[in-house]
């Protein structure tokens, strides 16, 4: 007997001794999540899917939307990520602007222009709070450690945030802020294990920053990712008149190339399915490691640094993942 309790003993402290590793060292999804939902919202138009599988999510009760900013200051792009809400009949989440100073682009076919213009002319016209503003009174008011982040555009908000002071909104400085409460971030960013990717370089000083020092997991949806899973036919097919979710990938998918297309790379939406649902559904997660940002922009992954990092890598064939995708890109609402 007394060997075997000594033995009952060693086996316990060394359980306990290797537990917190263990915990830590894999990526911690969150069940129900609470999400803030930051995007470009164009040049390219796959946003328009994330954004609808956001809400088709929200709609099952697989998380609550937080808030909605635009990363680009393009003046439309603010008012499509509103229209879309309002679509959704999500009207009062929150909608914030990014500052001057981060990218300001659009697509050459005008295309947020005239999804607003057709759908939602009057809110071309609103006013919308700065996005760190949103970010930091948003963040107060949740329970530590409970908001996941999704990024499908830059990391320039991200940036203004970490940087930020105390305010009416809370006493903590942004970084103080995100470590308190921010669960974890899924970012659609970086390609793996090295290149170079738009999200990444288009604001490289605020990547170079923010990847650096974000005190949370990130998981990365890597370009390689969404760039073989092909989505938004279906929707620009079958959907009504009346969904500007349907609106935006015919008109896109038509002049959005000189050529025309039949589907887009879902870049967006896998980073979005992937911050709701666990991602162990649909891909294989490496890590923990470390994301790196080089001078020139381009990225790499070190594995054997662990800054809490973790990316995505292809588990299913490409089409199983985009019929998932495609199901909730057809919601609508009633
Ligand atoms: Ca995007």
């Amino acid at each position: 007997m007394k060997p075997l309790k000594f033995n009952l003993t060693l086996f316990a402290v060394i359980i306990l001794a290797i537990t917190p590793i263990n915990s830590q060292a894999q990526w911690s999804h969150a069940q129900h999540p609470k999400i803030i939902f930051d995007t470009d919202m164009g040049p390219d138009y796959d946003d328009i899917g994330a954004i609808a599988i956001l809400h088709a999510l929200a709609a099952k009760g697989e998380c609550k939307i937080l808030a909605t900013v635009a990363c680009d200051a393009h003046p439309s792009i603010a008012p499509t990520i509103a229209m879309f809400n309002a679509y959704f009949k999500k009207p009062g989440i929150p909608v914030g602007m990014t500052t001057k100073g981060a990218p300001a682009c659009t697509a050459k076919n005008g295309w947020n222009d005239s999804i607003v213009r057709n759908f939602a002319p009057d809110l071309a016209k609103k006013s919308y709070p700065k996005a760190v503003d949103i970010y930091r009174q948003v963040l107060a008011k949740q329970a530590d450690h409970s908001v996941t982040i999704v990024t499908v555009g830059f990391v320039s908000n991200l940036r203004e945030l970490l940087r930020s002071k105390a305010d009416l909104y809370s006493p903590l400085s942004g970084d103080a802020l995100v470590k308190l409460k921010v669960k974890n971030w899924v970012a659609m960013a970086g390609t793996f294990p090295q290149g170079k990717e738009f999200n990444v370089t288009e604001d490289s000083v605020a990547s170079y920053d923010v990847f650096k020092k974000w005190p949370t997991p990130i998981l990365f949806s890597g370009f390689e990712i969404g760039q073989h899973i092909y989505t938004g036919g279906r929707i620009a097919t079958e959907g009504s008149a009346q969904n500007p979710v349907a609106w935006g990938y015919r008109y896109n998918l038509r002049t959005y190339t000189e050529k025309g297309e039949a589907n887009r790379p879902s870049w967006d939406p896998t980073a979005v399915i992937c911050a709701v649902r666990d991602p162990e559904t649909y891909f294989y997660v490496i890590g923990p490691g470390k994301f790196i940002i080089h001078p020139d922009g381009s990225d790499s992954w070190d594995p054997d640094d662990h800054a809490g990092h973790y990316f995505l890598v292809h588990k299913y064939p490409y089409e199983k993942i985009a019929a998932d995708l495609e199901e909730l890109i057809q919601y609508e609402p009633h």
